[in-house]
């Protein structure tokens, strides 16, 4: 595939059309959503991942794939999850209504529910290459790759800015319309064009776009930003973000908080197949 379809991400306010965000989404593979998060939220996030980024080393995290999985998070990167025994900030997020209206519209077709997949922050320091570019949906290729390309829409993810987010910081580089594209590997980075953010903005994409994160040619600033990715409730998550949260102990939070970080079962509704994270073979959030 040569040339983007589009000369930079669509972006579009927040409180605008639902309709219209989700058009460019299924057209383009992505979109930037500005002020999808609100300021005092990304605030505090910003605060709380600022403290814990002190004590995380840069390139300790693997993705569970050793050298290969650091090779890909990048050697001058900090990346953690568990934002959810940092700041109750982070609930807030996960109840954020339109990225709610854009993962409902997105997912639901496919799935009765879905849950967190994962939630990182992921900080690019001064000097890190560019990410390989890759979809996210890889992740469950086992499933993917026998459809590739008429394949469902099973994940979808938000990179969002806890501070200006330039290309020169390493801003996500995304490849418009490649959701489409029946290619398995995405090499050439000469079609991506830069996701560029402001506090509380977020690139919303599809697990079937190509991207990664930018280089950063900086060398003193860190790219401020994290992901939060929402993933079939028939699929495995990335992160056991899950495991945080003993049951019980979100018994005052949203429906929706509690059946997104797994203290719900999964229900098929009218689709085939049954009942899924069951516990002592009834659903966990049954009456
Ligand atoms: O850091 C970024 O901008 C993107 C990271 C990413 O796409 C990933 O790790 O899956
Ligand atoms: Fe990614």
């Amino acid at each position: 595939m040569t040339g983007s379809p589009v000369a930079a991400l669509r972006r579009r306010p927040a409180d605008g059309p639902l309709d219209e965000q989700l058009e460019i989404l299924e057209r383009d593979g992505a979109v930037v959503i500005e002020g999808l998060f609100a300021t005092e939220t990304i605030a505090e996030i910003r605060r709380a991942a600022d403290a814990a980024a002190a004590g995380v080393e840069p390139g300790s995290a693997t993705q569970g794939m050793g050298a290969a999985g650091k090779a890909f998070v990048g050697a001058n990167t900090i990346r953690f999850s568990g934002l959810g025994l940092l700041t109750p900030a982070f609930f807030d997020m996960l109840d954020n209504e339109r990225y709610a209206a854009l993962a409902d519209a997105f997912l639901l077709p496919n799935c009765g529910s879905y849950w967190l997949n994962t939630a990182q922050v992921m900080y690019i320091g001064p000097g890190e290459q560019a990410q390989e570019l890759h979809r996210d949906a890889d992740n469950w290729w086992e499933f993917i790759g026998r459809t590739w390309p008429d394949t469902p829409e099973v994940t979808i993810s938000a990179m969002i800015g806890l501070d200006e987010v330039t290309e020169e910081l390493g801003a996500t580089r995304v490849v418009p319309g490649s959701h489409r594209s029946p290619e398995l590997s995405y090499r050439s980075a000469g079609d991506s064009i830069p996701a560029e953010l402001g506090p509380g903005d977020a690139l919303v994409y599809s697990g079937h776009v190509f991207h990664g994160g930018g280089a950063n040619r900086t060398v003193d600033r860190w790219r401020r930003a994290m992901h939060l990715s929402f993933v079939a409730g028939w699929l495995t998550p990335e992160e056991a973000i899950v495991l945080d949260h003993p049951l019980g102990s979100l018994d005052d939070r949203s429906p929706r908080v509690r059946r997104l970080l797994g203290h719900g079962s999964y229900y098929p509704g009218a689709r085939r197949g049954g009942g899924l994270w069951l516990r002592q073979v009834r659903g966990i959030d049954e009456d």
